[in-house]
């Protein structure tokens, strides 16, 4: 089969600088050899066109609302595109809003379960948001919640049911986001989960509460794991996923072979060291494409 790497340079969604060099780290650290071989058929299309933040002063005040919606657009476009021609799109970011545009586009025809790796709920409303940064409303949007500019992207209304969507990771939420949340169908695994019950557990409840979908989408920021092992992130949360675990839930993934879209985004080679954060994901793709150790 086939996988197309779409770069999406889009740094809006957040306040650091360098999040728009996540597509070329991700290459550099060798993702497109990596799934070739595992016998992939592999196309990068390159980068879809990001305005420079440094030219959009008149948007500040909004947040960049409407680049991202703009960009957003495109990135539906490209991931409706993949989904027509059979292969199977992953996204280079970029910041997590990104995932308006590829979760919107790859449920245009098919509903997909989606699994969302993150130290953060990304569940925030334009009211409930302390900060105003767009990657922390994304999947409030993809259910229906917040500015219209995003909930209708693509096509009219919510991308997503709340019970389509399992989170993991989580160990940093805005007040109210954590009430919204707690009132929200979604199923929600946070470090505490993963701590007591090991992730190899967690993996295969979250699947099962999935079942109901044929197709999974894993929106993978990589925030989501332990800084001490991926500092390149904007946002670190420390105590997340380590590596290894990383490593299981996508080989339980892999397993399921359900796996149709992916995104990989919030990699700041800026703040890294050595380009590791982006090496890392490169593994952890590679897994949850099929790559087995034996
Ligand atoms: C915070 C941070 N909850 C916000 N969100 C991040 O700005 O809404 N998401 N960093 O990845
Ligand atoms: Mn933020
Ligand atoms: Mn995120
Ligand atoms: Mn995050």
């Amino acid at each position: 089969s086939r996988v197309r790497m779409i770069g999406v340079p889009l740094d809006l969604g957040q306040e650091q600088r360098g999040v728009d060099l996540g597509p070329g780290a991700l290459r550099y650290a060798g993702l497109s050899a990596r799934l070739a071989g595992l016998g992939y058929q592999v196309e990068d299309i390159g980068n879809l066109e990001v305005p420079v933040r440094d030219v959009l002063t008149a948007e500040r005040d909004r947040h960049y609302l409407p680049s991202i919606a703009k960009v957003c657009d495109t990135v539906y476009q490209s991931a409706r595109a993949a989904v027509a021609d059979g292969a199977i799109p992953l996204f280079m970011g970029g910041d997590h809003s990104l995932a308006l545009g590829s979760i919107g586009g790859i449920t245009d025809e098919q509903p997909t379960a989606v699994i969302w790796i993150d130290a953060h709920g990304d569940f925030n409303t334009p009211k409930s948001s302390p900060t105003g940064n767009i990657h922390g409303m994304v999947l409030a949007a993809l259910l229906g919640e917040g500015f219209p500019e995003l909930v209708h992207l693509g096509r009219p209304g919510a991308k997503l049911a709340g019970n389509d969507v399992v989170l993991i990771g989580l160990r940093e939420l805005d007040p109210q986001e954590k009430v919204r949340l707690r009132e929200s169908c979604i199923t929600v695994y946070t470090m505490r989960d993963i701590d007591e019950r090991g992730i190899g557990a967690i993996a295969r409840e979250a699947l099962g509460k999935l079942a109901h979908r044929t197709r999974l989408h894993v929106s993978l920021d990589l925030d989501g794991l332990d800084p001490l092992e991926v500092p390149g992130v904007g946002t670190t949360s420390p105590g997340g996923i380590t590596y290894r675990e990383a490593q299981l839930l996508m080989e339980i993934i892999a397993d399921t072979k359900l796996l149709r879209s992916m995104d990989i985004v919030e990699i700041n080679p800026i703040l890294d060291h050595g380009n590791r954060t982006a090496k890392i994901a490169v593994e952890l793709a590679a897994s949850a494409f099929g790559a087995a150790i034996l």
